[in-house]
């Protein structure tokens, strides 16, 4: 039931595709090249501040064991930070060290509980939210693409998106993405609290807002002209099942306790239909990029990404000056790679180019995505290329939200693209002052090596959130 590939454009999934590949890589990371690699959160210690130490002294510590503690340490300044609770209960003092910041603290530390005064010595530790996902589908591991190494449940080829959320960093309502697609069902539960509503267009039969679009509430459907972009029904669940489930994997509502939840627990999203049963012109993704483009830049909406989970085998000129133009925009577009057309064998990009994928090279906002497989293989449909692709995510047996109230699970470099766009709705909800060009190459430096990457996309690597 794979999509036609001689429809004018074809959703890069494939829907509900068995198992996985005969492409698998080894498990594990051995024989990674270690060049280049960005530290995980332990490694560089990003979590404690980088020249304090906490000194709890023993209650008996004499003046002298303090003095010459202070003198070991070579603290710039310490700071008494002892309480009334503590004197009530007889604790020995609390001193905040300040340290030279190129000291090496787990030394200093080290040397410090040595000394005869002191009892304990700390790090001083950033705390931020953590935020636990109660979404049944993330809890009961089926989720596999948003886990991590470190998490429960666990799974070190997911996104490590769930690491990222324990640290506070889940996306925003303030921050927007353009999922041009089939439509998005706007009234799925896990998907309602996230969609764009736009304030400045009423229902009334005017375009009050200007941009050209009559009541464009949610967005707009640029297939059938109109502003209703969710056409499915009980008896057509199919027809905008593709932009559902990718609206879901990059931004479905995360800790309200149903279903799943998208790399981004919050965010808006503009819905861009450009496919009907099926295809769609490609004149419909270039005028849907524009309308994103503009509700950015004359109506102020702050997009950070699209997502283009589509393609099509040939040049484009009018795609291409969108997508340039999104660029302008300062928008970070992610696309799928592609499935590797006819026979169901992932294509090398640099050879064969197929669009708009083979655009993201030689734009600096675009990111081309391969699909990985639960265990790190690049699925072997996934459409690869050296210098077209840049990254793998997940994108095999991918659980997410269909039309109707429902979940399934897809397959595809459609549902490996969204990981990737959730990943950049994080990252500019922490960082709202960085560039598109600054998010995407701050989203591939991190990516984490994977054999199966190796040679086959620009970084050789999958997309990690934990560093973000
Ligand atoms: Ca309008
Ligand atoms: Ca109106
Ligand atoms: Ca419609
Ligand atoms: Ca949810």
């Amino acid at each position: 039931m794979k999509i036609q590939f001689q429809a004018i454009l074809s959703l890069c999934c494939l829907p509900f595709l068995a198992s996985s590949t005969s492409a698998e890589a080894p498990r594990g990371e051995a024989g990674v090249v270690p060049e280049a690699r960005v530290p995980r959160v332990a490694e560089r210690g990003e979590w404690r501040l980088p020249n304090r130490l906490l000194v709890s002294w023993r209650s008996d510590a004499s003046a002298t064991e303090k003095l010459a503690a202070r003198a070991l340490a070579r603290a710039a300044s310490t700071r008494d930070l002892t309480t009334p609770a503590m004197r009530t209960f007889g604790a020995g003092e609390l001193e905040a060290f300040e340290l030279p910041l190129l000291a090496d603290l787990d030394a200093v530390a080290a040397e410090l509980r040595r000394q005869p005064g002191v009892r304990a010595v700390d790090f001083d530790v950033l705390a931020r939210p953590a935020n636990v996902s109660n979404d049944p589908f993330v809890v009961g591991g089926q989720s596999w693409g948003v886990l991590g190494d470190t998490t429960t449940p666990m799974n070190a080829h997911g996104s490590q998106a769930m690491e990222a959320w324990g640290r506070g960093l889940t996306g925003g309502s303030n921050v927007y993405v353009g999922v041009i697609d089939t439509g998005v069902d706007v009234n799925h539960p896990d998907l309602v609290q996230n969609i764009w509503q736009n304030p400045h267009d009423p229902i009334d039969g005017v375009d009050n807002d200007g941009n050209g679009r009559i009541d464009d509430r949610n967005g707009w459907d640029f297939v059938n002209n109109d502003r209703t972009v969710y056409d499915g029904s009980p008896s057509n669940l199919w027809r905008d099942e593709h932009g559902t489930h990718v609206a879901g994997s990059l931004g479905a509502r995360g800790g309200n306790g149903i279903g799943v939840a998208g790399v981004a627990w919050t965010t808006k999203i503009i819905t861009g239909k450009v496919i009907d049963n099926g295809s769609g012109p490609i004149s419909g993704v270039a005028l849907a990029l524009d309308y994103m483009i503009d509700l950015k830049t004359r109506h102020g909406l702050n997009i950070a990404a699209i997502n283009l989970s589509l393609g099509y085998p040939v040049y484009t000129q009018v795609v291409r000056d969108a997508l340039v133009r999104a660029r302008l925009a300062d928008i970070v577009v992610v696309v799928a790679a592609g499935n590797g057309g006819a026979d169901n064998v992932g294509d090398n990009l640099d050879l064969v180019p197929y669009y708009p994928a083979s655009h993201a090279a030689n734009l600096g906002n675009m990111i081309a995505v391969a699909n990985i497989t639960s265990t790190g293989g690049i699925a072997s449909d996934s459409n690869f290329g050296p210098r077209a692709v840049s990254i793998g995510a997940p994108g095999t047996n991918i659980l997410s939200t269909l039309p109707q109230n429902r979940y399934g699970y897809l397959s595809g470099t459609s549902m490996a693209a969204p990981f990737v766009t959730g990943a950049v709705l994080v990252w500019r909800a922490s960082r709202p002052a960085d560039s598109a060009a600054t998010t995407r190459g701050s989203i591939l430096v991190r990516r984490i090596p994977t054999p199966s990457l190796s040679g086959k996309v620009s970084t050789g690597g999958r997309l990690d959130l934990s560093t973000f």
